[in-house]
């Protein structure tokens, strides 16, 4: 059905029943439990297998991102999936070019001294093992009919779609960084995005080596966190 809205015709949804799954209060005890237990075995990992990752769990993944909310549902995102070798190596030069600025002198001092303990640099050698690397681009407008109309809340849609692409690859048992070369323009040169688009977050996805270590890092507790007003 359409609805007219001032001069405009506006398609009207239909709307159906929401099929609700409810638990007794043991039962979403246990579960909430066991979900923030399963959610913090998570690690972003700066190394991985080479090992290829199938292509319909790449497309699992990116289809659980997509269900995330987005503003008037707009779903202002588009996934890039690069397994092809030249494509990454192409951004690792890239995205090395700048990360060399940004460690020489466009990053602060007080900025490098924070990543010390994560002993990043301005090497990228992940974004050529890595069998997968998701780029994820927001889409600011769309353009319908030759008119650009804007997207609503594109950075809170996209964040929380990376939120879900982050938790589909920990959910199918890969690992992932979550990667933000700067600046980012490099990558629509590079994989030929439309005017619309602006790279968002860099995923690379794999496997976890068999040696892989990751940071001794503690988690705010729910007193740090958490601010109850009962
Ligand atoms: N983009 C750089 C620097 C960097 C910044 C932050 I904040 C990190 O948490 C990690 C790295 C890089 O990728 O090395």
């Amino acid at each position: 059905m359409s609805l007219q809205i001032g001069s405009d015709m506006v398609e009207e949804h239909s709307f159906i029943s929401y099929s609700k799954e409810s638990y007794s209060e043991d039962e979403m005890l246990k579960r909430s439990k066991d979900f923030y237990e399963w959610m913090d075995k998570r690690r972003t990992l700066r190394e991985f297998s080479d090992k290829p990752i199938p292509k319909e769990v790449l497309g699992n993944i990116v289809k659980a991102a997509s269900t995330a909310p987005s503003g008037a549902n707009k779903q202002p995102w588009t996934f890039c999936i690069v397994t092809n070798p030249e494509i990454k190596s192409e951004i690792k030069k890239a995205a090395e070019k700048e990360e060399y600025e940004n460690y020489h002198g466009r990053m602060s001092e007080e900025w490098v001294k924070d990543l010390q303990p994560f002993h990043t640099d301005w090497n990228k050698p992940f974004l050529e093992i890595a069998p997968a690397l998701i780029i994820v681009f927001k889409r600011v407008y769309e353009e319908i009919d030759g008119n650009k109309k804007n997207n609503y809340y594109v950075n809170e849609s996209v964040g929380l779609a990376t939120g879900f692409l982050l938790s589909a690859i920990h959910n199918a048992g890969l690992v992932a960084l979550t990667h933000t070369p700067s600046p980012m323009n490099f990558l629509s040169e590079v994989l030929k995005r439309p005017e619309n688009e602006r790279a968002f977050l860099l995923i690379p996805v794999g496997y976890p080596p068999d040696d892989a270590k990751v940071p001794d890092l503690k988690r705010k507790g729910l007193d740090e966190i958490a601010v109850y007003y009962d």
